[in-house]
């Protein structure tokens, strides 16, 4: 009961292989790798961060993946399907700069109110951090800070105290650490 909905068919494989560029084979097989992880179709949030704790070893992945899963979860609804996660993970990895500066951005707007403050790019400067092994992290926040405000102070061309999705884009072109949160 139910299941047939969680199920792609061929229409829909078709559509996210055009969405995404892959051949429509590479999409069934990224499909069924997906179901072996989760069977019923779907990562929670919990399991997300699970996954993303084994990437960072000796290192805290959890704000990283706190902050990615809202990237991933298009629709908001708490969980991430199978159509959210190839369209992401293609993003991140191969989408085009417009997609990667687009999606970098969402994750930085943590509320979501088209500008990005300094507390929400310390969060995830903070967070990547965290994703250090210990021996690498030691008294390196006091670090990250100064130097996430120094960023943020060269992004905020107008000097308004706040990013604008423009400043974000032009900044980004001089400054690939921008980006990095896509390549956690
Ligand atoms: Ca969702
Ligand atoms: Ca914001
Ligand atoms: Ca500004």
């Amino acid at each position: 009961m139910g299941q047939s909905s969680n199920k792609l068919n061929k229409k829909d494989i078709e559509a996210l292989a055009g969405e995404t560029k892959l051949d429509g084979e590479k999409v069934q097989e990224m499909y069924k790798d997906f179901l072996k992880q989760c069977p019923n179709g779907k990562i929670t949030k919990k399991q997300f961060i699970g996954m993303y704790q084994q990437r960072f070893p000796g290192g805290n992945g959890t704000d990283v993946a706190e902050r990615l899963f809202r990237g991933f979860d298009k629709n908001n609804d708490g969980i991430i399907d199978f159509r959210e996660f190839i369209i992401t993970e293609y993003v991140k990895s191969q989408g085009s700069p417009e997609k990667k500066l687009e999606l970098a951005f969402g994750l930085y707007d943590i509320d979501e109110n088209g500008y990005i403050s300094l507390t929400e790019m310390m969060e995830i400067f903070k967070a990547i951090h965290n994703t250090l092994p210990e021996e690498q992290r030691k008294g390196g926040m006091a670090d990250v800070r100064n130097r996430t405000k120094q960023k943020f102070e060269k992004l905020d061309d107008n000097g308004d105290g706040q990013i604008s999705k423009a400043e974000f884009v032009e900044g980004a072109k001089d400054d690939p650490e921008l980006l990095e949160i896509l390549r956690k």
